[in-house]
């Protein structure tokens, strides 16, 4: 639109969620100014080139720096609107802490260059109640400003809790179209932040105050958990009792209103592993289903560990292909991968009878060195492996044949082909 206004924005933290939310404000015609601790992210960015792997992202990564809309730094600088994506990993105290040391250091670097009318935008997943202490931190560093929530009058700066809900693989379709909380401090904070986010979010917007919108991002995430649990700890129930539960999950799901989702070997990704923690750390007494969630999907991960170890030691002679590292279908992710941490178990312990099929790898994870399991194509694994185990859905994986896989063993935790179970 001529003549508008468009505010310039400052997004801290340039990773999976970050460049893309960066890169579409962008193409959105605000000038954005990226701002991340990794110099070798930086220069990547400034080249017009992306350090992650999202389908579209390169080209418009590509695109908005040689418009000169996106801009990457180590040092934060002055801006309109300031939104923070840093990581809340756990905290290494081994109790699943929620580590919101990263986001304390953004609001820090925000607070020095604040000035009145500017917003503050909290993206990362964070603990309920973190909103607060960013607006505490920014307050204790800037008592020239009027806080929302600590003034009478109207405050200077707006604070509000905005996450995402996007799928790796969808990000930059999912960033625009799907639905958002706008969790303000107080209700002209969360107006000031809808204002924002409509200028490239397609989706509905819809307000609500800070803590609510903490708690959605990690119910959702949560629900999903437990929902994944149920599925898993019926296969477990169905190996003991030599139960076909893929089977029973598609014959129960005829049901109109029961929708069992799909056993696998474990939760992996950095999200639903790690989100329903930060419940149970507010609320240890009260969340029992969703620690239990937790730990039964652990619990299935080492499961399917023992299993498939019982499986190859049956065949003391044969060659065996895992068939992914990656901890979702279709995507070249492999942290917090469970499938990840099946392959490499079984490498140590079996050695070169392993062979890894991964089509999203050009070479082995570090923790492979020295085991002896190599890294081949399907085809190789196929002539050479008399047990194969589907690890993760890749949908190279699903369409393999039967009469390419009739005369193998095979454990399929992942119910990718029905007709060999
Ligand atoms: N999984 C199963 N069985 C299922 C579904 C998933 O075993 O039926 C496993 C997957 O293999 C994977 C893990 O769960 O290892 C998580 O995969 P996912 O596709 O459920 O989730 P993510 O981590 O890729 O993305 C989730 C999404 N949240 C929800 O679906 C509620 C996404 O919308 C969030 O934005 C994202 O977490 C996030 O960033 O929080």
């Amino acid at each position: 639109m001529r003549g508008e206004t468009k505010p310039d924005v400052c997004v801290i933290g340039l990773g999976y969620i970050g460049l893309p939310t960066a890169a579409i404000i962008a193409r959105a015609g605000c000038a954005v100014h990226g701002v991340d601790v990794s110099q070798d992210v930086v220069d990547t960015i400034n080249r017009g080139e992306i350090h992650i792997e999202e389908v579209d992202l390169d080209g418009l990564v590509q695109a908005v720096v040689q418009r000169g809309l996106l801009k990457a730094s180590t040092q934060i600088r002055p801006a309109d609107v300031f939104v923070i994506a840093v990581p809340t990993p756990f905290a290494k105290d081994g109790n699943h802490t929620p580590d919101t040391s990263y986001v304390m250091a953004a609001a820090e670097k925000v607070a020095d260059v604040l000035k009145p009318g500017d917003t503050v935008i909290l993206e990362s997943t964070s603990p309920v109640g973190t909103t607060e202490v960013v607006r505490d931190t920014i307050a204790a560093r800037r008592l020239d400003l009027a806080l929302p929530g600590q003034c009478d009058g109207r405050a200077d700066i707006s604070l509000a809790y905005c996450p995402e809900r996007v799928l790796p693989g969808r990000i930059l379709e999912e960033l625009t179209h799907n639905d958002r909380s706008i969790g303000g401090i107080t209700p002209r904070c969360a107006r000031k932040a809808l204002a924002f986010y409509k200028r490239f979010v397609k989706g509905e917007c819809v307000t609500t105050d800070a803590r609510s919108a903490e708690m959605t991002k990690l119910v959702e995430n949560a629900f999903r958990d437990v929902n994944i649990a149920f599925a898993n700890e019926l296969s477990m129930i169905a190996d003991r009792q030599g139960l076909d539960v893929w089977e029973v999950i598609r014959l129960a799901n005829r049901h109109p209103r029961v929708n069992i989702l799909q056993p696998g070997p474990g939760v992996g990704g950095h999200c639903i592993a790690v989100d329903p923690w930060f419940i149970v750390h507010g609320a240890p007494e009260e969340a029992q289903i969703i620690r239990q969630a937790r730990e039964t999907n652990d619990a299935k991960m080492h499961h399917v560990l023992d299993q498939a170890r019982q499986l190859i030691k049956a065949a003391p002679t044969e060659k065996v292909a895992c068939l992914g590292l990656a901890f979702k279908a279709n995507i070249d992710d492999f942290r917090e991968s469970p499938a990840r941490y099946i392959a490499a178990s079984l490498a140590r312990e079996f050695g070169d009878r392993v062979y890894i099929v991964e089509p999203y790898a050009v070479e082995l994870p570090p923790e492979f060195k020295g085991t002896g399991a190599r890294l081949v194509d399907i085809d190789t694994a196929l002539e050479e492996c008399a047990v194969l185990i589907p690890l993760v859905d890749h949908d190279v994986f699903k369409v393999i044949p039967a009469e390419e896989r009739h005369d193998k063993v095979i454990y399929d935790t992942r119910g990718i082909w029905p007709d060999a179970a």
